[in-house]
């Protein structure tokens, strides 16, 4: 960390009567945008200290805005997971690019992460919306433990030519390299404000929410080509008793066909997906679940504007 840095993170709160914070307490939105399958979603798990959004080798994991909240005494930083920039091909991809849209709108501090091996940010528009902001934005080279020195050396180079008011830094989120530093760069660069959250709140996102991205992580651990694509996880019934949560989920697929890979010979698939899901979900919630599984076939639910808006996205 820099001298600079060092002395805008010294704080030194002063208390005012009557305000719960101090004076010049900091906190802001800290955006994470990129191409797909970078490690967006790994760094915010990581800065944020949880699992909040799910992970696969995969491109195209996140579908959601994700909120992860960190909160000291001095700062609140709202971080947001976003889905992997990308053109279009339907309507549930226009709705995560809405989710990618809006958080290069409110971003306080923008995280551009790429990583080692991305020649060039896949998006063309989203890299000179991104040269065009104001707010400061930080470039995270990414995935360092799989190149060496000089490769790191060159795409830090390449992003300075490409945003020359960024600062860049060289990351590994899988194995916690350089973290530390990029959180000194981000309290530094984030705004003096009251906390927009309250400060023991880690996420804008209800628990039905991080119960269906469970299930979904498995399709996509347990199903290759289009399926994880074509899956839409549906909670439709949360009951959360004081010992077990009593959860009815629905798999929508979008044809015959992918029902019968899903739910596999004599239901052995639908059986895993569901039994890993549940132990996922026994552990993130603390207590026993009973997961009551199904799979329907939602007829081309990708471009069905309102089921997308039921499903949460174009909020
Ligand atoms: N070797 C290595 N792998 C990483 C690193 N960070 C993430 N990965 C891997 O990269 C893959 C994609 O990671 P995600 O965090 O899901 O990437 P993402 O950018 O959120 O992907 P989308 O949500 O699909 O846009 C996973 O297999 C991660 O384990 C890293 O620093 N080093
Ligand atoms: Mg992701």
């Amino acid at each position: 960390m820099s001298e600079e840095n060092k002395q805008n993170t010294d704080l030194n709160p002063i208390p005012e009567i009557g305000c719960d914070y101090p004076e010049r307490h900091k906190a802001g939105f800290v955006n994470i945008v990129g191409s797909p399958n970078v490690g967006k979603s790994t760094l915010m798990n990581k800065l944020v200290g949880e699992r909040l959004s799910i992970i696969n080798s995969k491109a195209q994991t996140t579908r959601h805005r994700i909120m992860g909240m960190v909160n000291e005494p001095e700062f609140q930083i709202v971080y947001s997971d976003t889905p992997g920039v990308l053109n279009p091909a339907y309507k549930l991809q226009e709705g995560m690019m809405k989710f990618v849209k809006t958080a290069l709108q409110d971003a306080d501090v923008l995280l551009l992460v790429t990583d080692i091996f991305e020649d060039c940010i896949a998006h063309e528009a989203t890299l000179e919306k991104i040269s065009k902001m104001e707010v400061p934005v930080i470039v995270l080279i990414n995935k360092i433990d799989l190149g060496d020195q000089e490769k790191a050396m060159e795409r830090m180079n390449y992003w300075k030519e490409q945003i020359p008011r960024a600062q860049i830094a060289a990351i590994s989120a899988l194995h916690n390299f350089n973290l530390d530093c990029i959180l000194d760069m981000i309290i530094s660069e984030l705004p003096e404000g009251s906390p927009f959250f309250p400060k023991d709140e880690l996420t804008d996102k209800p628990m039905r929410f991080f119960v269906s991205e469970i299930v979904r992580e498995k399709i996509l651990t347990h199903f290759k080509q289009e399926i994880p694509y074509s899956c839409e996880v549906v909670v439709e019934e949360y009951k959360d008793e004081p010992d077990i949560c009593s959860i009815r989920a629905e798999i929508r697929v979008a044809r015959e066909s992918q029902k019968q890979i899903v739910v596999g010979a004599k239901g052995r698939m639908i059986k895993r997906v569901g039994t890993d899901s549940r132990k996922d979900m026994e552990l993130f919630l603390g207590k026993k679940v009973y997961l009551d599984l199904y799979v329907r076939v939602d007829k081309d639910w990708r471009n069905d504007e309102k089921k997308l808006k039921r499903f949460g996205y174009f909020d």
